[in-house]
């Protein structure tokens, strides 16, 4: 009906359990779970389903998330609630350690915080699996991309880190695994978990800077010079790449860089997988992010690294304006499987409200999110062309 069918030679998959939907971080709090009930609701309305293998991972046990996390850190997690949190002193002590502490309240204790990180991490997980048992050649799960998660401390809404997890599977047989990350955060989880290795190559492409009071934007890191480990014995040394921008980049600045670097990391470290994290923050209009990217300029990364046909894992990860969230992974979803969709969204799309009238995007797929008047652009040509000479050098080591 709507041309919506299987693609021809390779397989994709899904992989979501909709329990993830139904958690709270609190009703301030810009992590919204219930973005993947709107981009789910995108996702069937075009018939996608039609077009990809469907499954519902069970939650990951507390043996698997030990893989990576310490012992002590999950115990603290699947036992601490919201009602026990200030009652028990034992606890309280620990909230800090474990990375809960501070104003910020980034990673505040929810009902059900527990059930929420292992539904995400078992969905990651069970994606790598199929990747690994070849009954996928692209395998996807939009709940996933929690990059900011340490071993034994939760940092910047992440709790787990399933990207490590699912990279770890993903090394029982492959030999090198390229990580990417579009999100507009750095993603130092993921890069600080595998600097000792050359087994991994993490390239991630953030805002970096201070802002005008002089706080540098979430977490901090990610400078063009950080480069991982100097000490020529690591074996990690070379294989970290951090790509930082400043406020406001376009589309055509973005794609050209994406494709220059990704394709030059890509052909010198000749990955045997791919985990692409789709971090949705990077577009125009996000609620935290400062870029002004629209959702072809985001999705042009998927078909880029789909384009070199190397078994792909592509995660979810940030994303502060729901609508626009959904709108993009319904539109890489459709990438996945060579789907083109209809601008004008499905008449029976049971969200529709959210998407329509002229300040949520005038019921349309892909509306302009491109507005200057938010982040004016920083990013000169000159800039670009410095830090992509400079991302070369940094690659030069992978010849060596
Ligand atoms: C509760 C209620 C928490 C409202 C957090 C924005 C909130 C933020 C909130 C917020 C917020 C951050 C910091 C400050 C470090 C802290 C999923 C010195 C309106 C992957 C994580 C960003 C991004 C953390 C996660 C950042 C991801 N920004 N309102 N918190 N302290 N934290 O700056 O990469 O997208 O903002
Ligand atoms: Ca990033
Ligand atoms: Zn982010």
């Amino acid at each position: 009906e709507n041309g919506i069918e299987k693609p021809k030679g390779y397989t994709v998959s899904f992989h979501y359990n909709a329990e993830v939907e139904y958690h709270h971080f609190g009703s301030s709090h810009p992590m919204k779970p219930w973005r993947l009930t709107l981009a789910k609701q995108l996702i069937l309305a075009y018939g996608l389903e039609y077009a990809m293998d469907l499954y519902q991972p069970r939650p990951a046990t507390f043996d698997e998330l030990a893989i990576f996390h310490d012992r002590q850190y999950l115990g603290f997690l699947q036992s601490i609630t919201p009602q026990n949190l200030d009652s028990d002193p034992e606890k309280a002590k620990y909230l800090e350690l474990f990375g809960f502490g501070g104003e910020s309240n980034d990673c505040p204790v929810f009902d059900g915080l527990w059930n929420y990180v292992s539904l995400y991490s078992g969905a990651s997980v069970h994606a790598a699996h199929n990747l690994l048992n070849h009954q996928s050649d692209i395998a996807i799960n939009w709940s996933g991309g929690l990059h900011h998660a340490k071993k034994n401390a939760a940092s910047g809404f992440c709790y787990v880190n399933d990207i490590v997890l699912a990279i770890q599977h993903l090394l029982t047989q492959n030999q090198r695994v390229l990580y990417v990350d579009v999100d507009v955060h750095h993603g130092d989880g993921v890069e600080q978990a595998f600097e000792s290795t050359d087994r991994v190559f993490t390239l991630s492409y953030h805002k970096y800077g201070l802002d005008k009071w002089g706080a540098g934007f979430f977490p901090g890191t990610g400078n063009i010079n950080e480069v991982g480990p100097t000490d020529p014995s690591n074996r990690g040394k070379g294989h970290t790449l951090n790509i930082p921008l400043e406020d406001g980049i376009d589309d055509e600045q973005y794609k050209w860089l994406f494709k220059t670097v990704t394709g030059a990391v890509i052909s010198k470290y000749q990955p045997t997988a791919i985990v692409l994290q789709c971090g949705a923050d990077s577009l125009g209009g996000d609620r935290l992010g400062r870029f002004n990217l629209n959702i072809k300029a985001h999705g042009f990364c998927v078909e880029h690294v789909k384009s070199f046909n190397i078994p792909l894992l592509l995660i979810g990860g940030g994303g502060y304006t729901p609508r626009n969230v959904a709108r993009t992974w319904c539109h890489e979803t459709a990438v996945c499987t060579g789907s083109e969709l209809h601008n004008n969204l499905p008449m029976h799309l049971p969200y529709l409200q959210a998407f329509d009238g002229t300040e949520n995007g005038g019921g349309m797929l892909y509306p302009n999110l491109h507005n200057t008047k938010r982040h004016d652009n920083q990013n000169t040509r000159e800039k670009l062309q410095k830090l992509v000479a400079h991302a070369m050098e940094n690659l030069r080591y992978l010849e060596g």
